[in-house]
């Protein structure tokens, strides 16, 4: 009972869709801008774990999905019905489906703390993986999945009001999450030609990694979908791995800590969407405001304060403080080299501004503080991420080694070097809008 109310939607009801409204009964609209989590899988899978717990410790959500606190109607924030759709029991379901092309990933999900929340129509799993190879996923074995995988949105589809658009989980490096990815966006895009999809895909990383053709699925997915998403936030595990080390003490951090830690930067992004808050933005305005041009859609997230239980009694959190750390790149989602572009890069001009402050999971490794900060900032940067795996591609396809595992599940050869290509221009764009960005400054100072 609440969300934001467009005028669109407002005259839409009034001229009789919604009989009570147009019959003048004192009651608040029922337009929820939902969206959509769709987690793809391992690394999707279990960052979706991450991000559930939290939103429902975030939300006083149990894991049976009911919620004590939402007994009174039409009182409180109702603003969680964007992420959760409520049953006639009271039970809060989250909007989010679960798909992984072999079962042992998901398994966990259905026996574990939360596996009452779901239910079972939104785990979807297949019987084999894709064995690390996008030809796999994209093509043989993803092929048996994707009508099932997209009968189950529709059906969640069709219970929401006003759908904004689908959250998309994955990693660039499994064959699962870069094959099947792709060619579910790659459909969404044609059943949901308006709805925005915005995505979280993992960067592999040299600490975590685990597999040597990862640089080739992560381009191979690239190319394709690179017009089949409007934004798409890159988290390296290195750049992660790396904070749990410094921030958190953590010696050898497990996918555990890592997805604690991506789980509390995709809440505080997500949080104005679940929120009632001062300056809200819904996923078009992540848009509008990140997305310059079209191909440039890969902001650079940064979060602000990352501290461990033991470290909070002793560190400043004022707003000046996390706000300075947001500048500072070891607080960077992306390893990056190249930072002295960030001089060129204007920083995003619309903030959200939530009074929920950070909920933390009982056990974890973050400290609870009063308030976090999370810079999104288009910068030309994150170039850096693109060459460094463009490289990796390099190097191997220069051998064709490992390009018999694709060419046997039925890709040509041709795929490689044409999404390399368009790789070669996504540089090339960047560049573009560096310089652009540099003679801008040159101009202004006369
Ligand atoms: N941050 C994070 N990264 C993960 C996790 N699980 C796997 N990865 C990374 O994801 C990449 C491997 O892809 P997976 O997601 O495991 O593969 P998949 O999508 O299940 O695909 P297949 O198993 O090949 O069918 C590597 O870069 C891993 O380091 C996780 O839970 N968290
Ligand atoms: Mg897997």
């Amino acid at each position: 009972m609440s969300g934001r109310v467009t005028l669109d939607k407002l005259s839409e009801l009034f001229q009789g869709q919604e009989p009570q409204v147009a019959a003048g009964l004192p009651k608040v609209t029922l337009i929820v801008r939902e969206c959509i989590s769709i987690h793809i899988g391992q690394a999707g899978v279990q960052m979706g774990n991450a991000c559930w717990e939290l939103y429902c410790l975030e939300h006083g959500i149990h894991p049976d999905g009911q919620m004590p606190s939402d007994k009174t109607i039409g009182y409180g924030d109702d603003s969680f019905n964007t992420f959760f759709s409520e049953t006639g029991t009271g039970k809060h379901v989250p909007r989010a489906v679960f798909v992984d092309l072999e079962p042992t990933v998901v398994d966990e999900v259905r026996t574990g703390t939360y596996r009452h929340l779901f239910h079972p129509e939104q785990l979807i799993t297949g019987k084999e993986d894709a064995a690390n190879n996008y030809a796999r996923g994209h093509y043989t074995i993803g092929k048996e999945c994707i009508d099932l995988t997209l009968d189950r949105i529709r059906k969640m589809s069709d219970q929401c009001n006003g759908l904004q658009g689908f959250l998309i989980f994955h990693s660039f490096g499994g064959g699962t999450g870069s094959g099947f990815a792709s060619l579910l966006m790659e459909r969404l895009s044609v059943d949901y030609p308006k709805k925005s999809k915005l995505t979280f895909s993992i960067y592999p990383a040299p600490q975590v990694s685990t597999a040597v053709v990862e640089p080739y699925n992560a381009i191979l997915y690239t190319h394709p979908t690179l017009e089949h998403c409007e934004v798409a936030f890159i988290v390296d595990n290195q750049a992660i791995y790396e904070i749990c080390r410094r921030n958190l003490n953590i010696d050898r951090p497990t996918y555990t800590n890592l997805n604690r830690l991506i789980g509390q930067i995709v809440s505080s992004i997500t949080a104005s969407l679940r929120f009632d808050g001062a300056l809200n933005v819904d996923l078009t305005e992540f848009q509008t405001n990140l997305v310059p041009y079209p191909r440039i859609h890969f902001p650079l997230a940064t979060y602000a304060p990352v501290l461990s239980a033991e470290k909070v009694g002793h560190e400043q959190v004022t707003v000046a403080e996390i706000t300075k750390a947001c500048f500072e790149p070891q607080n960077q989602m992306v390893h990056l080299q190249l930072l002295h572009l960030l001089v060129c890069d204007s920083v995003v001009n619309t903030v959200g501004i939530n009074y929920q402050p950070p909920t933390v999971v009982p056990g974890g490794d973050l400290a609870k503080v009063e308030r976090a900060v999370c810079c999104l900032c288009n910068t030309t940067a994150i170039m850096d991420a693109w060459m460094r795996i463009d490289h990796k591609f390099d190097l191997m396809f220069a051998k064709r080694a490992f390009v018999h595992w694709y060419v046997g599940e039925g890709m040509e050869e041709g795929e490689f070097s044409e999404a390399r290509e368009d790789l070669a221009a996504l540089e090339l764009d960047y560049q573009e809008v560096q310089e652009d960005a540099a003679s801008d400054e040159e101009n202004e100072e006369y």
